[in-house]
């Protein structure tokens, strides 16, 4: 059964006019490596940590400004979110269509909230806590190609032509501001979209971002503004000791104007200078240490890295199951062909490179969790191809090999084909991140013995069941496993309205 909404009645919750407050006691462990009895042993200690949380009832109007706004991706995210707003609907060859939220995480799925009367009681996973409707965001960017949004739907070929035709009204006068532009760090088959550029030294192309935010808050009236980057992949930046490996290096380098700052560590540096959350959705390494410092000094937000919107998401699910089944991954080769300006940037070899990383690492966690199938340091072979074929557009191929070891020396060999729009299985996850983003600036916490309430650590690890590579403070274990990624995010939403983790266990039935 579905409801759509629930309030909890605890004596660890409160709801005030301004905020929910609860108290929640966090179950965790202990380790402890030890000699007992002359031999080093393992001792494992159940441990209770009392957390306070208290999350800001007032929703703000929401300013999202798109890196790379005019890209198949900001195009359709708008599209789409106008669609759902004015409630359109268009005809297919099959049918007529009504537009809605499919593949987002905070509009489109449900959580369990407990048995009634011996039926699974689900309700929307945003009535957890309180979140800025989509409809209500203003959308705003930049984009290095100064096409208005409606023709840039329509160079995209992602929706149906009926929906074009309805939507162009609403976006023929949405025009990007000019972005910074740096043939360096994207394939130079980019060249010819350029016409749409940031003059100036890095320092100033700074300035002038910031000068943007400014002016896109003040012109919305809108009191809150999150940055993502949905802009092309740029190839990794080189990071090197006194250029970008503290605060100190990275802005001396910027007042120098040195080349090897990227325009998405430009556009990063001008968000966290203006305390506005910034969420890389490609590949590339935007967040080098001295920004991640710098994010860090200025508590604010910054999330990433790549979407995880297709391949590598059935990737973190099976992998997760194959390890967890104790079956033996030992060959994964991952093809995909797209025929989109994504793909035709990542046919230079030096933007693929970052995309192979952010694709490869993506195992790491499942593969070490299990000493017995694999020995310290083995890893599967993991190969990723992309190539670039124009014919298929924005409909992605993604071809999978999946090689594993079973019982007695057998081999399992799993294929996959997908075939999908990449821009809508992008556009869903993108409205996630910048929701997730805003609400997690209006949850403070404190756990027991913490003198004051403080926000989350600047550097998003909430983000990351919807990005490839999560970027994690220094010291924080990277998760990749889909499973524990939304389990974590739920569970710590679940913690701000004082409930229990979900923990499967239905005892009231055994
Ligand atoms: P796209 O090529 O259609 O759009 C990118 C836009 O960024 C273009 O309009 C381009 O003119 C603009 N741009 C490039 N450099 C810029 C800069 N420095 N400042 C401002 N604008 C700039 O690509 P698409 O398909 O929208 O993808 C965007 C990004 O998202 C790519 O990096 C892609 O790898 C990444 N991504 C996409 C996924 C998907 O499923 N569609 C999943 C994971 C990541
Ligand atoms: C080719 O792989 C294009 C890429 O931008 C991907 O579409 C994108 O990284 C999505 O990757 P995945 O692995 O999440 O489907």
């Amino acid at each position: 059964m579905f409801i759509d909404s629930f309030k909890v009645e605890s004596p660890n919750v409160k709801y005030t006019d301004h905020e929910i407050q609860s108290v929640y006691n966090y179950e965790t462990t202990e380790l402890v490596h030890e000699i007992r009895n002359g031999t080093y042993q393992w001792v494992v200690k159940p441990k209770t940590l009392t957390y306070e949380f208290k999350t800001d009832i007032h929703l703000p109007k929401l300013g999202v400004m798109l890196v790379g706004w005019g890209g198949n991706n900001g195009a359709t995210l708008t599209g789409g979110v106008i669609a759902n707003r004015e409630g359109i609907s268009w005809a297919t060859k099959d049918k007529v269509q009504q537009a809605n939220y499919f593949g987002s995480l905070t509009q489109a799925s449900t959580i369990r909230v407990g048995s009634y009367n011996g039926e699974e009681i689900y309700a929307p996973f945003k009535s957890l806590l309180p979140m800025v409707k989509p409809e209500d965001i203003v959308f705003g960017g930049w984009d290095i190609s100064d096409m208005n949004l409606a023709d840039a739907m329509a160079r995209a070929k992602v929706f149906d032509i009926d929906l074009q035709k309805q939507l162009r009204p609403f976006m023929e006068s949405m025009v990007p501001l000019p972005g910074i532009y740096d043939p360096d760090f994207i394939a130079a088959n980019q060249g010819d979209r350029a016409n749409n550029v940031i003059k100036g030294t890095k320092k100033e192309q700074v300035q002038q971002i910031i000068k943007d935010i400014r002016e896109f808050k003040e012109k919305n009236k809108v009191d809150k503004v999150v940055v993502l980057w949905t802009a092309n992949t740029e190839r990794y930046s080189n990071v090197i000791v006194g250029l970008n490996d503290t605060v100190e290096s990275l802005m001396g380098s910027l007042e120098k104007d040195v080349a090897e700052i990227s325009p998405s560590t430009l556009y990063a540096i001008a968000c966290v200078l203006e305390n506005v959350p910034f969420v890389n959705g490609s590949p590339q390494n935007t967040f080098v240490p001295g920004l991640i410092d710098l994010a860090i000094q200025r508590n604010s937000l910054i999330g990433g890295d790549d979407f995880k919107s297709g391949q590598t998401k059935m990737k973190s699910v099976l992998v997760d199951f194959l390890v967890g089944a104790g079956i033996k991954p030992t060959s994964i080769v991952s093809y995909n062909h797209l025929g989109n300006n994504d793909g035709m940037n990542l046919s230079a070899p030096q933007t693929f490179r970052s995309k192979e990383i952010s694709k490869s690492n993506v195992v790491d966690d499942m593969v070490s969790s299990n000493g017995i199938l694999y020995e310290p340091g083995e890893h599967p072979d993991h190969v990723v191809v992309i190539k670039y074929v124009p014919y298929v557009g924005d409909s992605k191929r993604a071809m999978d090999e999946y090689t594993s070891e079973i019982f007695m020396g057998g081999k399992n060999t799993i294929v996959l084909h997908n075939t999908c729009e990449d821009s809508l299985l992008a556009a869903p996850i993108i409205l996630d991140l910048v929701l997730l983003a805003e609400l997690s600036s209006r949850i403070q916490l404190k756990a027991e013995g913490e003198g004051k309430f403080h926000s989350f650590h600047p550097v998003a690890t909430i983000l990351s069941y919807l990005t490839k590579a999560p970027l994690v403070p220094p010291g924080t274990p990277v998760i990749n496993a889909l499973s524990k990624q939304r389990a974590m995010l739920e569970n710590i939403m679940r913690a701000c309205i004082g409930l229990a983790p979900e923990n499967n266990m239905i005892l009231e039935y055994k």
